[in-house]
């Protein structure tokens, strides 16, 4: 067990079909800490990064065309093993082979237009934070429900 940070970017479809504030809300009631947020337009050379073990497949270009069209929501949530936490309330990759109940699998029928992104391992997390992130845009403030959301021994 242990407090992590992970990055969570609502995509322009979610944006077009009005569910920003539903797939935010459910990491909000899970009680997961938002330590920052804003709304970006990624660069394409940002998108060759964000996506650099994807940049070969034929699919790329679309993906790039779609990320960097549009503005996306960008925001880092903190929590006791958040990294994982997150990709659970994901879902997998292709929305139609999401589990019901994940953001994914009740929102979204696509692979390419799937509504969300979280980063997947704690290294990812680190490289995506200091990606969209300065360090003066996180904020270590006091959640003062942390002693109702955690137990004694949880909170470190
Ligand atoms: P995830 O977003 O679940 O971490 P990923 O990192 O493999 O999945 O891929 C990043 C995004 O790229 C994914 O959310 C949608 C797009 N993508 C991945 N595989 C694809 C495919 N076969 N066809 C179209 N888009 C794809
Ligand atoms: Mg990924």
């Amino acid at each position: 067990m242990a407090m992590e940070k992970t990055v969570v970017l609502i995509k322009p479809d979610a944006f077009q079909r009005g569910l920003v504030g539903r797939i935010l809300s459910r990491f909000e009631r899970k009680g997961l800490k938002i330590v920052g947020m804003k709304m970006v337009k990624m660069s394409p050379g940002l998108a060759k990064e964000h996506y650099a073990h994807l940049v070969d497949k034929p699919f790329y270009p679309g993906l790039e065309k779609f990320m960097t069209n549009e503005p996306i929501l960008v925001f880092v949530l903190e929590g006791q093993e958040a990294v994982e936490v997150v990709r659970k309330i994901v879902g997998v990759t292709n929305s139609r082979k999401a589990d019901a109940g994940t953001v994914r699998g009740d929102y979204s029928m696509s692979t390419g237009r799937n509504t969300i992104h979280a980063s997947d391992s704690i290294e990812t997390a680190r490289a995506e934070i200091t990606r969209f992130f300065a360090p003066e845009e996180l904020f270590d403030y006091n959640l003062k429900v942390w002693d109702y959301i955690y137990a004694e021994d949880e909170k470190e």
